[in-house]
């Protein structure tokens, strides 16, 4: 992808605790930039709605259980199954809000023992966002906010741990044009 391609979609990612207002802030982004008469569309990983996508979704609601490393390589392949699409689209002119991409892969599997580099290495020919918006909030704060989903992962000691990685990564300026918004208020 030509970055002086003028009539190129832009690729946002929004990356952030579970909690973090991702969602939200992801749908606010898209009807703002409608509005303005962009073409633009909301994209989220995990896609569950694809094989792979279900495998994930088994496991993060506990249905099943999978080796760390084997449920990192599901993540990455959720990914990868959509980089086409993503290529297609964004070449068209289309503008893709993502919530969660590789930040989450790697936070997630770092936090719980995986080694960085390992975690990194699937993510490598992805496309690489343009921009990547973390939202900062602290995981007692995340906590407070409406409680978790009963998710796998959705626990303020293991949060804690993701926060402490995310940071690791934004320090690491890995592939990361970040912008960090303090959503602590
Ligand atoms: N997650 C998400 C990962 O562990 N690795 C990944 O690569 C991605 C994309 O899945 N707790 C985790 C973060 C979340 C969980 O995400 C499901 P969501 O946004 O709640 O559907």
């Amino acid at each position: 992808l030509s970055a002086n391609n003028e009539s190129r979609g832009a690729l946002v990612v929004f990356e952030g605790l579970d909690r973090s207002g991702k969602t939200s802030q992801c749908g606010r982004l898209v009807s703002y930039l409608e509005g303005l008469g962009h073409s633009v569309e909301l994209w989220r990983f995990p896609d569950r709605t694809t094989s792979v996508g279900q495998m994930i979704s088994a496991y993060l609601t506990n249905k099943s259980q999978l080796d760390d490393h084997t449920i990192h390589l599901l993540f990455s392949a959720n990914r990868w199954e959509k980089r086409s699409m993503m290529e297609t689209k964004l070449k068209a002119g289309t503008t893709l809000i993502v919530d969660r991409y590789s930040y989450s892969g790697v936070a997630f599997s770092t936090a719980k023992g995986l080694d960085f580099e390992w975690c990194k290495a699937p993510e490598i020919g992805l496309i690489a966002p343009d921009l990547v918006v973390y939202l900062d909030i602290t995981p007692e704060k995340a906590a407070e906010r409406g409680g978790y989903g009963g998710e796998r992962y959705e626990q303020l000691e293991f949060q804690r741990k993701v926060s402490q990685h995310y940071k690791l990564l934004k320090d690491s300026s890995w592939k990361m044009k970040v912008f960090c918004v303090d959503c602590r208020l």
